[in-house]
């Protein structure tokens, strides 16, 4: 057992304001500045007696980082997604990585069902259409596509990806899926690729997480298996996607359409999108919600608490190895 006056708790990276105030208030929190010189200046003050990281997948701990502060023994992350730290250089010094699952889960479901059916019902450029006076001069807005009973695939049935298909279940989709390793318990149709799973359905929700692994999963070969009559959604990380490819067939109608709350370069969003109707592009809001949030934030805490009296995390993607 330590105590917490042997640590020094290092924020990386922008939090939610309320986080970033108890670390500061709790914690005696220090904050890595963004940019050099200061960040030099910084840690040669605090590097050698930072013990834990609290960041989020906005920034994470690349292993340079890593490799600049000695003592270090976990990284808390605010959020599931932890592809912005790397994991790999944490095992092999024995840092321990935490996340935020299932808190987020119902929010990030639900926002993958809405920008389902906003994008095939067309509801924002309908919104469009209205606030812009068109409906008196150009008369009905034209018609869209319907989203009960259609075919939807899910690339990446973990936690958010089981939780979308549930919520489509009730809307009479048919659902099939592709992933690393069948799910044994699923009741849902698996495909062996990506590809094979585009070209079967109507609608292609992305829910893998994001790395190395799934690096443009959705490649062009698959968006053209989706093809002229297909939807994408993404709610995981826009580096699973072909961004130039997805915007490519967008643009000249090689894909119906889009809903994305991700992107390859957030917050830079390809100004060839901005222009389209037939793409829903939300702001990386996925768990964006006052009672989500608060979870994920109480999670995180414990997770540092955790590992402040016992070593251990919580929720651990990674435990820290057992120092002696
Ligand atoms: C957060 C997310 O917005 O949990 C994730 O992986 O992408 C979102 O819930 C993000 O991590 C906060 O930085």
């Amino acid at each position: 057992m330590t105590s917490r006056a042997e640590h020094r708790v290092l924020q990386v990276g922008p939090l939610k304001p309320s986080l970033a105030q108890t670390l500061r208030t709790d914690y005696d929190a220090v904050e890595l500045p963004a940019d050099e010189p200061d960040r030099s200046a910084f840690l040669a003050e605090h590097a050698a007696a930072v013990t834990a990281v609290v960041t989020s997948g906005r920034t994470g701990v690349d292993a340079a980082l890593m490799a600049a502060l000695p003592q270090l023994g976990a990284v808390v992350n605010f959020g599931v997604g932890y592809d912005t730290t790397d994991v790999d250089a944490a095992a092999e010094r024995g840092i321990g990585v935490s996340n935020t699952p299932d808190v987020l889960t119902d929010c990030v479901a639900d926002t993958a069902v809405g920008l389902l059916i906003d994008v095939l019902r067309q509801f924002s450029a309908a919104d469009r259409f209205l606030r812009a006076g068109r409906w008196p001069v150009d008369g009905n807005y034209p018609l869209t596509r319907q989203v009960s009973g259609r075919r939807v695939g899910i690339l990446g049935l973990g936690r958010i990806g089981s939780a979308i298909a549930a919520r489509l279940g009730a809307f009479g989709c048919s659902i099939a899926y592709h992933n690393r390793h069948r799910v044994e318990a699923s009741p849902y149709a698996y495909v062996g690729s990506a590809v094979e799973l585009a070209a079967g359905v109507d609608v292609l929700v992305v829910a893998a997480a994001g790395g190395s692994g799934t690096r443009r999963l959705v490649d062009a070969d698959v968006l053209d298996a989706l093809g002229a009559d297909g939807y994408l959604i993404n709610v995981a990380r826009g580096s699973v996607v072909d961004e130039a490819a997805l915007v490519e067939r967008l643009a000249d109608g090689r894909l119906a359409g889009a809903g994305l709350d991700v992107f390859a370069a957030e917050p830079t969003v390809p100004a060839e999108l901005l222009g389209l109707d037939n793409v829903v592009l939300l702001p990386h809001v996925g768990s964006g919600t006052v009672e989500t949030r608060a979870a994920m934030e109480a999670l995180t805490l414990r997770n540092l608490d955790e590992f402040l009296s016992t070593g251990r995390l919580v929720t651990p993607v990674l435990q820290p190895a057992v120092r002696v």
